[in-house]
């Protein structure tokens, strides 16, 4: 029938207010309130039943539908169930004559966003339906937040999906390197390799290691990075240490231990950061491996430290020559004398015991300074570099500048020596 026909051009959507799908098998009610809606600034798409409702949305992407219950063949509640089927977030308004609570129930139990008694009051249906609007679009922010940023939590029943989104994570994969400066020489002494990829779904590289968890895939993106860090310090100037994060189920890895892989090559440039955050106890023979690490020329850091739960255990087992100091004990040092306590400690503990520390994630001089008299002369943050690609330079403040050429340091020792055990 040709009133059935759906009625009003889609374009209009993008200059009005919101597209709405009107719903309701009496011909009267429907044109007026389809009238209402749009002098209120709306666009409307007229359906007569349920079916013809369901076609409509396969066409066009609407804000909100608005439908009656009672209509012949398919009612409001079940093209509301239907709605949901195929579009979780699309607010649903229910208009019905009679005020019946079992149906309110089913509703709600459905998701519907709002219950209107007919007849409904002209402007409490306009703002009903700007709401519903508002709450679209909001919803539609978030989805595109999770897809652009969001973390792998959907993974799980999203199996397959998650595998392409690694797989393009993984063939996109790229380093980008951070300065680790010695504060009293004002020179950069290493690099922090740090994970990135162009898949934007898996941005972060924790949920881009919580994928590769999910998938039983760790090892693959530990022997991108090494390949991919071994390829950087093969070409780019640089002769300074670089510092590589490994995955604890990395140190399972055979090709980490293989004199013929990249890295290998490399190992007496290379410190091999060990988080604070994982447990080291399902990693069998942990000393062994450490030892074959350490015979290629590999130092250790632990990372993290002061993150994790691990205590006093990791450092104990692994023995590193460096450690790393975790930003949570580094954000407003300044104002926190518990932070202030923690560091002094630490920093004289790990001297003690001839580890080198290094703070992490320092944002502003007056955390440097603090840190300075709490200890520490080897930072790591923004206050001097992002991390970029690869080896951004650090601008020291020229009035305590040493030396401007990052290759030459004051000391005349070696960036490699500069971190040598002792070298303090
Ligand atoms: O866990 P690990 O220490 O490897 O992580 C280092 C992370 O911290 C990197 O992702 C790096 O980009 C980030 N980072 C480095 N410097 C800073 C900083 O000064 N502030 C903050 N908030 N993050 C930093
Ligand atoms: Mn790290």
């Amino acid at each position: 029938m040709s009133n059935k026909q759906i009625s009003s051009s889609p374009q209009q959507s993008t200059k009005t207010k919101g597209l709405v799908l009107l719903v309701d098998d009496e011909k009267a009610l429907l044109r007026t309130y389809s009238r209402v809606l749009r002098q209120a600034g709306f666009s409307v798409e007229e359906a007569s039943d349920g079916q013809m409702a369901l076609r409509a949305l396969v066409q066009h992407d609407f804000d909100v539908v608005v439908s009656d219950i009672s209509m012949p063949e398919m009612d409001g509640i079940a093209m509301l169930a239907a709605v949901r089927q195929r579009d979780p977030d699309l607010p649903v308004i229910l208009m019905t004559a009679g005020a019946d609570v079992t149906m309110v129930m089913r509703a709600i139990e459905h998701g519907a966003l709002h219950y209107l008694l007919k007849p409904v009051e002209h402007s409490r249906l306009c703002e009903v339906v700007e709401e519903a609007v508002g709450l679209r679009q909001v919803a539609k922010l978030k989805s595109l937040a999770f897809e652009l940023y969001g973390v792998a939590a959907k993974s799980a029943s999203h199996r397959s999906d998650l595998t392409v989104h690694f797989d393009r994570a993984l063939a996109t994969l790229y380093m980008e390197y951070q300065p680790i400066v010695r504060w009293s020489a004002r020179s950069v002494i290493a690099y922090e390799a740090l994970l990135r990829t162009r898949e934007m779904t898996l941005r972060r590289p924790d949920d881009l290691l919580a994928a590769a968890e999910t998938l039983n895939r760790v090892h693959e993106v530990g022997r991108a990075v090494r390949d991919c860090v071994a390829r950087t310090a093969e070409v780019a100037t640089s002769d300074k240490c670089i510092f590589v994060n490994l995955h604890p189920r990395d140190l399972e890895d055979e090709q980490l231990y293989s004199a013929a892989a990249p890295l290998t090559r490399l190992a007496t440039r290379i410190i091999l950061e060990i988080t604070e955050r994982a447990s080291l106890d399902e990693v069998g023979d942990i000393q062994g491996r450490l030892s074959s690490l350490r015979a290629f020329g590999y130092r250790l850091a632990l990372d993290d430290l002061g993150a994790g739960y691990a205590g006093l255990t990791s450092l104990a087992k692994i023995k590193p020559e460096v450690v790393k100091l975790d930003m949570s004990l580094v954000r407003g040092v300044e104002k926190d004398p518990t932070k202030q306590k923690l560091v002094r400690s630490l920093t004289a503990v790990c001297k003690e015991l001839e580890m080198q520390v290094i703070a992490e994630g320092v944002e502003t001089s007056s955390e440097r300074d603090r840190l300075v008299d709490l200890g520490c002369d080897h930072f790591q943050g923004y206050l001097f570099a992002r991390p970029g690609i690869p080896f951004p330079e650090v601008k020291f403040d020229s009035r305590l500048f040493i030396s401007l050429d990052p290759h030459h340091s004051q000391s005349g020792a070696s960036p490699l020596q500069l971190l040598a055990k002792g070298a303090n």
